[in-house]
């Protein structure tokens, strides 16, 4: 079944969506089969497997928003499917129990998917050159991303447990790119070329808006995070829905008055973070 899949994308010739189909026909004809995962490419082939499917936006750092988003949530473990959609670290302060945290969900279920953000891949661009025992490298791209405060994090975890700070590293290092659940729903952090392949895009994919906002044409809904909705309106709170399918529920993690948000993907409604004047630090 692999060396097909490989063959198949060897031609070059399959878009991305059309690379989703043949496997996920693939993996239909192997029954008890729920969820693939194979070089960051996530096929869940039956979506009526799970009671919801949930999708939480961008987090940055900001655990106290996260926690007070997961009170809402009636998340089961057992039925849901759970996906992350990537920056989980950068901007606020507490991205090591962000990290914890979602670490934690994903080892109690093997339905939690985690995506990775360009945050994430920012940061795995630090490591492959710098080390979190030396000072912070302030000239780095990643620092002027909000990096330092993900930094100083990192650092505090280092210093009372190495072991966990690597546990987190690979963590970020094992983070999928994109998820396709059945027939309807696509995810993935910030979008996708619809005309290239998988393979030619799984980098600048974290990274794309107009593009992908002007082009994508697919009839499968994609949640995505990335841009905070507050970009496109001052006043919104609540994730948006583009006219073709795309859902974006990024909402402002970071922002003043932001909220995180998970999305009941498919009633189309969604909890959220509590204002933050019940989380004032003094
Ligand atoms: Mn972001």
């Amino acid at each position: 079944m692999t060396a097909f899949y490989l063959a198949q994308r060897g031609t070059g010739t399959m878009t991305i969506l059309e690379e989703i189909k043949a496997k996920r026909q693939q993996l239909r004809q192997s029954p008890g089969e729920t969820i693939s995962r194979e070089g960051g490419l996530v096929i869940v082939p039956d979506a009526t497997a799970f009671r919801h499917i949930l999708a939480v936006g961008d987090i940055h750092g900001n655990w106290l928003r996260l926690l007070s988003l997961w009170q809402h949530v009636p998340y089961d473990p057992q039925q849901d499917l759970l996906v992350f959609l990537g920056d989980y670290i950068d901007r606020g302060d507490y991205s090591a129990e962000v990290l914890e945290m979602v670490m934690e969900l994903a080892e109690k279920s093997p339905h939690v998917i985690t995506l990775t953000g360009n945050h994430e891949a920012m940061m795995l661009h630090y490591f492959q050159d710098h080390s979190i025992r030396e000072p912070m490298d302030l000239n780095h791209g990643w620092m002027r991303s909000g990096g330092q405060a993900t930094f100083a994090s990192l650092a505090r975890v280092y210093q009372q447990d190495p072991g966990r700070y690597h546990a987190m590293l690979e963590f970020v290092l094992s983070l999928d790119h994109l998820a396709s659940v059945g027939e309807d729903y696509i995810f993935t952090h910030a979008g996708f070329l619809p005309r290239q392949s998988y393979e030619e895009q799984v980098d600048d994919m974290l990274w794309i808006r107009t593009e992908f906002y002007e082009e994508y044409a697919g009839d499968e809904t994609v949640v995505i995070g990335h841009t905070p909705v507050q970009c496109f309106d001052v006043n919104r709170h609540h994730p948006l829905m583009f006219r073709n399918h795309i859902i974006d529920c990024d909402t402002g993690s970071y922002l003043p008055g932001g909220h995180i948000s998970c999305l009941n993907v498919k009633k189309m409604t969604c909890w959220q973070s509590d204002p933050d004047d019940m989380f004032q630090e003094d």
